[in-house]
Order: C-alpha cells, then structure tokens, then sequence
C-alpha cells in the first residue's frame, strides 16, 4: 500500500525539480479517456481540416488519450518551456526585404532542448521514487512530434487555457509557452484544470490574416500560415501569398495579439531559445541565394533545417514577391529554372509581382492634359 503523503511530497519535489531544469510550468493531469477531447479531435480530423498533415490521422487511435499509447500510464506529468521574446515580435512586418521568422525557431531547436530537459526530470523521478519506496516506475516522455494532444492535457493540468486561437494561454506566460509531456505509471492527484480566461476578446481572431479560425478554437489548419510554410509542399494557393508578407516560416500574428502576453516575462525563457544573430532578420536576398549545403549550414540546430532547401527558398520567393524591392529580380528569374516545381512556380508568382515596379510603363500614369483649345 503506497503512503499517500509520499506521493504529495513527491509531486511538491517534482515541481520543484523541473523549475530547476528550466521549465516555467508544470502540472498533473489524468491519463484516462476524455470522450469530448477525442471526438473533437476526430471531427476536425474527419473535416480534412489537417491538410496534407497525413501523420494527423494515422494515429488517431494513439493520439486520443494518454491510455490510448500506453496503457499503463496514469498520469501525464504536462510541462511549459518559455520562449517569450525580449522584443517586439511584430517588429519584422515593417521591414519586406527580410524574411521573417517566428519567435519560436529564431533561436535553438526546441525539440531537442526540452526532450533533454524531459529526460533529465524522467530520470530524476525513478530515481526519487525508488528512494521514497514506490519500487520501479515506467515513464515516457514527448516532445511535438509523438501522437500526443498537448495543448488539453497542458489545459487538463492547469498549465492555463486553450485560447481561442487554440493554442494554450497561460496568465503568467502567455502565448509563449513550448509544451512537453511526461506519462508515468504514478498515480498522482490531478491539478485543477485550467479556466478560460478568453471571456469576449476577439484579438486573435481579428489579427489572422487568412481567416484561418473563422469559429473561436477551432483552426483550419489549411488557411493557416503556419501550416503554409512549414507542412505544406507544392505551391501555396494563390489566394494565401500575398497574405503571407514576408513570413518565411511559422505565423506569431495570432499570438502576438494577445492581451494576455503582458504579463510574460523574457527572463523566464530558456537561453536556448535566444534568437541567433544571423535568423534575426535574414535578407531575402541572402536566403534566395541559398543551396541545400547553404541551407543545412545556416539552418543547423535550429526547427527550421526540417522543412528543407526547396521549401525555405518558395516561402522566400512568396516574401519577395510581396517586397515591392525589385533589386531582387534578377535572383527571382534565375529560380524559375529550378528543378523544384513549387520554387520554379513561385519564382513565376513573384517575378510577376515584382515587374510592374521595375518597368516603367510606356503610358504616362495620368491621361496627357489636353491642350487649350484658344
Ligand atoms: C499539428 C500542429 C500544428 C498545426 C495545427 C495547429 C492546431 N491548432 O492544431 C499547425 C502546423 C497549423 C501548427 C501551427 C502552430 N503551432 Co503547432 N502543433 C501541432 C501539434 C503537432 C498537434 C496539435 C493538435 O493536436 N492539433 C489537433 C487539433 C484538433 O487539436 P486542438 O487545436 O487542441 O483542437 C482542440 C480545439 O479545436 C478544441 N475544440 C474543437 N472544437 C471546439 C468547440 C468548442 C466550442 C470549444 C470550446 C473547443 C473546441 O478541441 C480540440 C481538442 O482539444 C502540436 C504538438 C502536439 N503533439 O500536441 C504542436 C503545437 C500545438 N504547436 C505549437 C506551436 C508553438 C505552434 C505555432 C504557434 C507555431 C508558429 N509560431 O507558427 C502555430 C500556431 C497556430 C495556431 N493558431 O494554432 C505548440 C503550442 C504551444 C502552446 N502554448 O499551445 C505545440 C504544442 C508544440 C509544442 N510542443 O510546444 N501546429
Ligand atoms: S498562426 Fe497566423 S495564419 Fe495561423 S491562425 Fe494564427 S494568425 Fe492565423
Ligand atoms: S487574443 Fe483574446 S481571444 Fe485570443 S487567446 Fe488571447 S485572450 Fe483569448
């Protein structure tokens, strides 16, 4: 019989260890079933609204709830690592000859950061349950890429709220918060979940420009810019590139909205995630120029090296359509010879974006004053 007095002070001790580790927030939730969490999953699975994200519904039956993977596990240990941004994260709108890169991958790869920081808090629990006689543990950790819902267990666990924008909000770190798991055979006391505290803001939703939550939580992943430039591949339909601005990965529109991000504090990110100087603001014209070496190169340990060369250099090429910065149209008409058929189409796009800036045109702009008849 395991003394319940051990496990509260087991659970003061873990939160305790991973605020040493570097996460901002950590709480319990139970690793049973939630039927409104799963068919909610499952109509927007069945409403096609995760596009070519295939990977999505392979493993729904996993992804449905924490048992669902592992049926041992009995708790979800959830965990938030902070990213929020010392600057303005808006601030590279207002300058269309560089591409612009969300807050979350300016800076090291967040996968491999909290995954070691996981694993680092894993370890110290089946250590520390040993010593406190629970015997053997099992635990597993995720990290993004596993068949894990982590926004409603962040929610379940108290980490705060699925926003409107559906990502999760917390009072005291805002939108900035990357999200981690860890199942455990512990059965610890669920934490009080997390209340929404969206009440009649409608921030988010004003800010995205492709409409791509017309109903509040609930994302088409499809009109996302997100989604647009890091899982889509082949051309970007016609009607998001414009929209797109000089985003060359990820979207922070939405979550830079919120009035929520007030209270969260730069100093509470994690050092790994500080931007590196040369992701900052990358000239259009320096990532154009970019071939697959260049590319692994300047994208080594950061999110971004997953998406590829060709995909990097279409988004660059819809950004520099939209620059208005015609310098840029020699680099424009050289790609649309590429081998890559959505480089080569979206240096079609852009160089006609960019051609009637650079040609000026044979008519006068203003019909010709006529001359005075007397
Ligand atoms: C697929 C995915 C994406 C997709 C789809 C996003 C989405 N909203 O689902 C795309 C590529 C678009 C994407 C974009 C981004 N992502 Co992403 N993504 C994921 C991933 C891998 C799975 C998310 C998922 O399960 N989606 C499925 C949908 C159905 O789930 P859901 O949004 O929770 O849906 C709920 C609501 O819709 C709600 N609901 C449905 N109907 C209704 C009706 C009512 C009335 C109500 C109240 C609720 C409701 O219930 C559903 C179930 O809970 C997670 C990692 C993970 N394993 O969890 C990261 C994750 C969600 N992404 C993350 C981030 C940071 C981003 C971006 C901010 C990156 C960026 N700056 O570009 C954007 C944000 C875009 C946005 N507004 O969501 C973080 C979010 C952290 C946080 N604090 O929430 C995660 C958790 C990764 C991580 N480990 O940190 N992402
Ligand atoms: S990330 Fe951008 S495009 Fe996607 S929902 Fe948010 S504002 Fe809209
Ligand atoms: S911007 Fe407003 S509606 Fe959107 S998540 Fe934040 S508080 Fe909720």
């Amino acid at each position: 019989m395991v003394n319940a007095g051990v496990i509260v002070e087991l659970k003061a001790a873990l939160d305790a260890e991973a605020k040493a580790l570097g996460f901002a927030a950590c709480g319990i939730a139970a690793a049973g079933e939630d039927p409104v969490r799963a068919a909610r999953l499952a109509e927007w699975l069945g409403e096609g609204k995760h596009g070519q994200m295939a990977w999505m519904e392979e493993r729904f039956h996993h992804r449905r709830s924490p048992q669902a993977l592992w049926g041992e596990a009995k708790s979800v240990i959830a965990l938030g690592m902070s990213y929020a941004p010392e600057g303005d994260p808006l601030a590279l709108a207002a300058q269309p000859t560089r591409g612009w890169i969300s807050a979350y991958a300016k800076g090291g790869d967040y996968h491999d950061t909290v995954k070691k920081a996981l694993k680092a808090l894993a370890r110290w629990l089946v250590a520390e349950a040993a010593k406190r006689g629970l015997g053997e543990i099992g635990v597993k950790v995720f990290v993004d890429t596993a068949p894990v819902m982590e926004k409603p267990l962040g929610e379940a666990a108290g980490l705060g709220w699925q926003g409107k924008h559906t990502n999760m909000v917390s009072r005291e770190h805002g939108s900035w918060l990357f999200l981690g798991a860890i199942y455990t055979t512990i059965e610890f006391a669920p934490d009080e979940a997390g209340e929404d505290h969206c009440g009649s803001c409608d921030a988010c939703q004003t800010a995205c420009p492709t409409a791509a939550f017309p109903a509040p939580y609930r994302l088409d992943a499809r009109r996302c810019i997100s989604y647009l430039t890091i899982e889509h591949k082949g051309p970007v339909a016609e009607e998001f590139r414009k929209p797109m601005g000089n985003m060359i990965y990820g979207c922070d529109l939405c979550l830079a909205a919120c009035p929520w991000n007030k209270f969260a504090q730069s100093a509470s990110a994690h050092r790994a995630f500080l931007p590196r100087a040369e992701l900052a603001a990358p000239r259009l014209a320096d990532l154009l120029a970019l071939d697959d070496a260049g590319f692994r190169r300047l994208f080594s340990g950061s999110p971004i090296k997953r998406i590829g060369r060709d995909r990097m250099v279409r988004n660059c090429l819809y950004a520099a359509g939209n620059s208005g910065d015609v310098s840029l149209l020699a680099q424009v008409e050289a790609l649309k010879g590429d081998p890559d058929a959505a480089v080569a189409d979206a240096a079609e796009w852009a160089a006609r974006q960019l051609k009637p800036a650079a040609i000026p045109s044979a008519a006068p702009r203003h019909p010709p004053i006529a001359p005075h008849p007397g």
